[in-house]
């Protein structure tokens, strides 16, 4: 887990704060919130009902925290000149809901947009997406993270829903409308990975300023807008983005499932599900699957482990649960793991893992 380090604790007097509060007075429950957020609502005020059920002070503390001890101080400057800018050509329905929410809490607009961006930065995940001897796909992810302990209290799942009806679901943070997790009913789930190329801010801003998406922006459009498996790798394959990441697509029919390793202009490789020569599961963690992983962090070799020891005929959500538990690809630092599976969307689940 490359988000290890001294600075990704969240400092003692933050800590104090907190259990001041009585933040921490309680172990975080299993099973994060489940909000609806209305499409139908102008982008400004669709948060808004979501936001009442946090403190404010709580979200003023995360985001110092998550912001102000991240992000390079030329950035910030940078960011905040050139806000004005920026809010004219993020896209439509992302920047809104950035500014609504923003509003809201009295936060400086360029702190709530580099808060959107701060987590594009250093996802460390592991993903997988499998099928069963009967032909169903399952798709689980690990998001494993620094600030754990302000990132679990802030996790959710939330049901976007148009006219009354769900139309995609997914699981964030407060205050982050872009999504690593998600499910089109139906038709496709959806995570991210991050994938790290280095000299990250510079290359990020380039690409933000050369109107590419944010990878997380990426994910909530395609759950929006495609309409089968085929639609959604493709969108996902060769939409610009402002950095490299894995994507991980499961579908409904048998063989629907692939990593799709993203550079920010394009594709850099497809790798599909093949369970006719043996391949029924695929595991992405933060490196090509074509190198071997480092030593020093290999979450790989024991979910496949995990996965042959299950065995392809007793594959369920379940079993991909138990997958996604066995040390380290659950470790300290994960901060929650979602099973789903887009042809049963009422079997979306989120676990927050390492409660408090
Ligand atoms: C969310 O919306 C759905 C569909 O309209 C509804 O059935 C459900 O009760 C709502 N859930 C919450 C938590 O408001
Ligand atoms: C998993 O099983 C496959 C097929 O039997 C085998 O080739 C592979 O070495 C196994 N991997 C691990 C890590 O056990
Ligand atoms: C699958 O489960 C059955 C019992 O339901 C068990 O007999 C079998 O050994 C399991 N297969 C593997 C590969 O673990
Ligand atoms: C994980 O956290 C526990 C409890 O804080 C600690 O005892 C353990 O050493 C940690 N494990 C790793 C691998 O860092
Ligand atoms: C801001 C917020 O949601 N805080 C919650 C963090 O978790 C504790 C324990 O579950 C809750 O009591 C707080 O409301």
């Amino acid at each position: 887990m490359r988000s290890a380090g001294p600075s990704a604790r969240p400092a003692p007097a933050l800590l104090l704060l907190l259990a001041g509060a009585g933040v921490f007075a309680a172990a975080s429950p299993q099973a994060p919130p489940l909000f609806n957020v209305s499409l139908d609502m102008a982008p400004e005020l669709r948060w808004l009902p979501v936001l009442q059920h946090f403190d404010p002070d709580f979200l003023r503390a995360a985001m110092a925290h998550i912001v102000w001890d991240n992000v390079p101080k030329w950035v910030l400057e940078l960011i905040r000149k050139t806000v004005r800018m920026l809010e004219l050509f993020l896209p439509k329905p992302f920047i809104g809901e950035i500014r609504g929410m923003c509003d809201a809490l009295n936060f400086q607009l360029a702190d709530c947009i580099l808060l959107n961006l701060v987590y594009e930065s250093s996802a460390f995940c592991t993903s997988i997406v499998a099928q069963d001897s009967r032909g169903h796909i399952y798709h689980g992810r690990n998001l494993d993270y620094a600030f754990g302990n302000l990132l679990r209290n802030l996790t959710m799942d939330v049901q976007f829903l148009k006219n009354g009806q769900v139309v995609f679901t997914g699981t964030t943070f407060v205050g982050y409308v872009g999504l690593w997790t998600g499910q089109s009913p139906h038709k496709f789930t959806v995570s991210g990975n991050e994938r790290d190329k280095g000299w990250w801010w510079e290359n990020v801003i380039a690409a933000l300023f050369q109107r590419h998406s944010l990878i997380s922006w990426l994910i909530r459009t395609t759950l929006s807008e495609s309409e089968n498996f085929e639609a959604a790798v493709y969108k996902l394959a060769k939409t610009p983005l402002i950095a490299d990441v894995y994507y991980i697509v499961g579908g409904t029919t048998p063989k629907e499932g692939v990593v799709i390793t993203r550079n920010r202009g394009g594709p850099a490789d497809i790798w599909p599900l093949d369970p006719l020569n043996g391949a029924w599961f695929l595991v992405e963690t933060n490196y090509d699957h074509w190198k071997p992983v480092p030593k020093g962090d290999d979450r790989r070799t024991p979910a496949i482990k995990a996965l042959n020891a299950t065995g392809q005929a007793n594959l369920s959500l379940e079993a991909l649960f138990q997958v996604l538990s066995v040390f380290p690809v659950y470790n300290n630092y994960t901060i929650y793991t979602t099973v789903m599976s887009a042809a049963n969307p009422e079997k979306y689940m989120t676990r927050i893992r390492n409660p408090g």
